[in-house]
């Protein structure tokens, strides 16, 4: 997979060097490169964004030096064009879903914007010679896309083939990806500050152990995500599933919505 990331502070992309993506780079399953805006300001203080049309606070960047950018990084004709991703708030939700279609993707590129954001038009001219999402990592605001990418690319980089070290825990994960959250995990000592692993744990019946972690499972759901519980497919839920979640107050909703 290539990916280009377009930034005004590249140094804070320095962490891709690092850890999974750091690997997926070595071992050649993810070939990144960074550019500097900067790079294609035409004026003495190299600027890239101006004030706002209609009044406001802040600033916006400029589209013509956006504009300059892509073709340079996206030359016009390029087939197939990527994928152009720009980080905004008020973007479509990032999740393990679209991390999955991405890592599908031969080549993404990614527009960071800082200040107020990206002049409109940019996003409006780009749709026109490749596809472009608009992406938001969630319901808070960031000073600019580029932390927004790093969250992007290590949910996606670690999807790509060889980078996990472990490919069962990418199955595992998948099987555990059934609309619940992950249920409570354990490791040695086996006491620590009077709190001891659930006995479960330790009995080896691997059939009471899976259904015990589903109900854990059940129970974090309902306490922590319960507009999940409104989501789950009632055909996969059995009469234990329903009995936990009866005592939790839930009950599915009724067939045909
Ligand atoms: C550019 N401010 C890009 C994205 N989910 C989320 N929160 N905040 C952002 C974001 C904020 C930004 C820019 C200027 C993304």
């Amino acid at each position: 997979m290539r990916v280009d990331v377009v930034t005004i502070f590249p140094e804070y992309l320095a962490p891709l060097r690092l850890s999974l993506v750091g690997r997926a780079r070595e071992i050649g399953v993810l070939d990144l490169n960074v550019h500097d805006l900067r790079e294609w300001a035409t004026d003495r203080h190299r600027s890239v964004d101006d004030t706002p049309y209609g009044g406001g606070a802040g600033m916006v960047m400029r589209p013509d030096v956006w504009g300059a950018a892509l073709d340079t990084v996206v030359p016009p004709g390029a087939a197939p064009p990527p994928r152009l991703l720009v980080p905004t708030p008020s973007g479509r939700l990032f999740d393990q879903r679209v991390a999955e279609e991405l890592a599908r993707e031969p080549w993404v590129v990614f527009a960071c914007g800082r200040y107020e954001g990206i002049d409109a038009r940019l996003v409006d001219e780009a749709a026109t010679r490749m596809p472009v999402d608009e992406i938001s990592l969630g319901d808070y605001v960031l000073t600019g896309g580029d932390a927004a990418v790093l969250v992007i690319l290590e949910a996606v980089t670690r999807l790509l083939p060889g980078v996990v070290g472990n490919p069962e825990s990418l199955v595992e994960e998948s099987h555990s990806q059934n609309g619940l959250l992950e249920y409570p995990v354990y490791t040695k000592p086996p006491s620590w500050r009077g709190r001891d692993v659930p006995e479960i744990l330790l009995s080896g019946h691997h059939a009471n152990i899976g259904r015990w972690r589903r109900d854990q499972a059940l129970r974090r759901t309902a306490r922590h995500r319960p507009d999940l519980l409104g989501r789950l497919d009632p055909a996969t839920l059995d009469d234990r599933d329903l009995a936990v979640l009866a005592e939790l107050g839930w009950s599915p909703a009724p067939p045909g919505g």
